[in-house]
C-alpha cells in the first residue's frame, strides 16, 4: 500500500511538473501571438493613416482651381504652403501650377508630428499611368465619335493621344515610395 502511493504520489509530481511545462509553454505561445497581433494591428492603423492623409492631399488638389498650361510653376516654399496642414494656401494656387516633371521627382516633404515616419512624395502630370513615357502602343480600334486621328497597328510604340495633354492630369500620392492614392483629373469644359 506504501509503496503504491508513494509510486502515484510520484506520478503525480511528474504530472504537475509536465502540466506546469504545458502552461509555461502555452503561456509563451500566446505571449508570442499577443505581441504579432499587437504588431500587425499597429502596421494596419498606420496604414490606415497613411492612406487618409494620402486622400487628404488628394481631394486638396481637386479643390484648387484647375488652372491653365501657360500657369507659372510653384516655387518650393508655395508648395510646402499648399501641402502643410494649415488653413492657408498660397495665392493663385492651380493644378497646372502645381505640376511635376514625367519621370522626375514630385513635390516631395515630411509632416512633422505625423506618427508614420517617411516622406511624401505628390506626381502631377500628365503621364497618366506613371510608367515615364507618352509612349505606349495603340489599338487597332478606331473611335466612333470625337477622333479624327486613325486608330494605331496594336504592334508598334507611339505616342499615346491620352497622355501628354495639359487638360488631362494624374494626381498620385507616394508614402516612402510607395502609391497611396492616384486619380486622375480632367479640365473644366471650356464653353458650356
Ligand atoms: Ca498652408
Ligand atoms: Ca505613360
Amino acid at each position: 500500500m506504501k509503496l503504491l502511493r508513494r509510486r502515484s504520489s510520484g506520478t503525480s509530481l511528474v504530472d504537475v511538473v509536465i502540466s506546469m511545462g504545458v502552461l509555461v509553454v502555452t503561456a509563451g505561445g500566446l505571449a508570442v501571438s499577443v505581441l504579432s497581433t499587437q504588431k500587425s494591428s499597429g502596421q494596419m492603423a498606420q496604414r490606415d493613416m497613411v492612406r487618409t492623409q494620402a486622400l487628404r492631399y488628394v481631394e486638396r488638389l481637386l479643390g484648387v482651381p484647375y488652372g491653365v498650361d501657360a500657369a507659372v510653376t510653384a516655387t518650393a516654399a508655395e508648395a510646402a504652403d499648399f501641402f502643410d496642414d494649415d488653413a492657408s494656401m498660397p495665392a493663385g494656387i492651380s493644378l497646372m501650377a502645381l505640376r511635376t516633371p514625367m519621370n522626375g521627382a514630385g513635390w516631395r516633404f515630411g509632416v512633422s508630428g505625423f506618427e508614420a515616419k517617411g516622406v511624401w512624395e505628390v506626381e502631377i502630370n500628365g503621364d497618366l499611368d506613371g510608367n515615364g513615357t507618352l509612349n505606349g502602343i495603340r489599338g487597332t480600334l478606331t473611335p466612333t465619335t470625337g477622333g479624327t486621328t486613325a486608330a494605331g497597328d496594336g504592334a508598334s510604340t507611339v505616342t499615346m493621344l491620352s497622355e501628354g495633354r495639359t487638360t488631362l492630369t494624374r494626381i498620385e500620392v507616394f508614402f516612402n515610395g510607395v502609391s497611396v492614392a492616384k486619380t486622375l483629373r480632367s479640365a473644366p469644359v471650356q464653353g458650356t
